[in-house]
């Protein structure tokens, strides 16, 4: 998610002061969370659940599994810690949002994920414009579980605290890495299942039903190989379904991608233009080109 983050100064809920501390962490107040919000939980749960088999990687589905997560209750930040750190040493925090970029980075860097404690209301159970608690937990937090997709989220930390350094184009660089793959990524699934072995790992996909369809049988997207320099060029969407979205190999692919200094990419980039999102270049690896239906006509971000 990339709308600009809010500083969180007293945070006043309708649950009372929930207390927040100077960098915007917050303590699960799991005692506080609504009947409707643990409800609001269980369906999108058993949604998601209903229809990622044969879509999700079998490795998301897998750690979910193994977090104990369910369509019971909303999970426990506490309990689930217990599990992430013996597995991979990341721990969650509870976070009011988005936070400035930096803080953000500097948590992933050193094994911290922020996860957002309210979740949406039963109004807003098919769209919310902000990561809320679903987002994060069911969509980002899976992952995690997996040793080299964990070094991938602590290695895209550090780059971005680097990045941070380094200025405003490196760091959009840097988020549309994070978008194509973090956020909106698929991946070749050995084994087959659904369109053609493809499968989605991204988290923005995962926590929504219909771009968990849409990403893996839609005709109008492309869907084109992983390429660490051409995703950094890319243009993408915040409002609407992804026009292109990118297929990795492997986690490794990922971890090995990140491996380089990439000063010397940022300067190569800075001498070329950016993509609009539903550009297909020739040298690409082209899973599909899409028939660009539905594809809204305004501005790329
Ligand atoms: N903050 N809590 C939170 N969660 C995010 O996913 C997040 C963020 N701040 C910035 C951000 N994402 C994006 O700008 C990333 O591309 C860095
Ligand atoms: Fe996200």
């Amino acid at each position: 998610m990339s709308t600009q983050p809010r500083r969180v100064e007293n945070l006043h809920t309708d649950k009372g002061k929930v207390p927040v501390y100077a960098t915007g962490i917050v303590e699960q107040p799991w005692d506080d969370y609504s009947d409707d919000d643990h409800a609001t939980w269980s369906t999108l749960y058993a949604r998601q659940r209903e229809i990622l088999p044969g879509r999700a990687c079998d490795e998301f589905l897998a750690a979910q599994d193994a977090m104990g997560m369910s369509a019971d209750r909303i999970p426990k930040f506490s309990e689930l810690n217990r599990v992430l750190a013996a597995a991979t040493g990341w721990t969650l925090m509870g976070v009011e949002g988005l936070l400035p970029e930096l803080d953000f980075f500097d948590h992933l860097a050193n094994r911290r994920f922020p996860v957002t404690w309210w979740i949406r209301k039963p109004e807003q159970i098919d769209y919310i414009e902000e990561p809320d608690l679903f987002h994060d937990l069911f969509g980002h937090v899976p992952l995690l579980m997996n040793p080299v997709f964990a070094d991938y989220m602590e290695a895209y930390g550090k780059g971005g605290v680097k990045a941070h350094g380094i200025g405003a184009d490196a760091l959009q660089n840097l988020t549309r890495l994070y978008w194509y793959t973090v956020e909106f990524g698929l991946i070749k699934q050995s084994g087959g299942g659904q369109a053609g072995g493809l499968r989605i790992y991204g988290s923005g996909i995962v926590s929504s039903k219909a771009e968990s369809v849409h990403s893996l049988e839609s005709a109008a997207p492309n869907r084109i190989g992983f390429d660490l320099e051409r995703i950094m060029r890319t243009r993408y969407r915040i409002d609407s379904y992804q026009k292109t979205y990118f297929v990795i190999d492997s986690f490794e692919q990922l971890i090995q991608a990140t491996q380089p200094d990439f000063t010397p990419i940022y300067a190569r980039l800075s001498r070329q233009a950016s993509l609009p999102a539903g550009e297909v270049l020739d040298t690409d690896t082209v899973y599909q080109r899409g028939t660009g239906e539905g594809w809204p006509t305004d501005a790329d971000v």
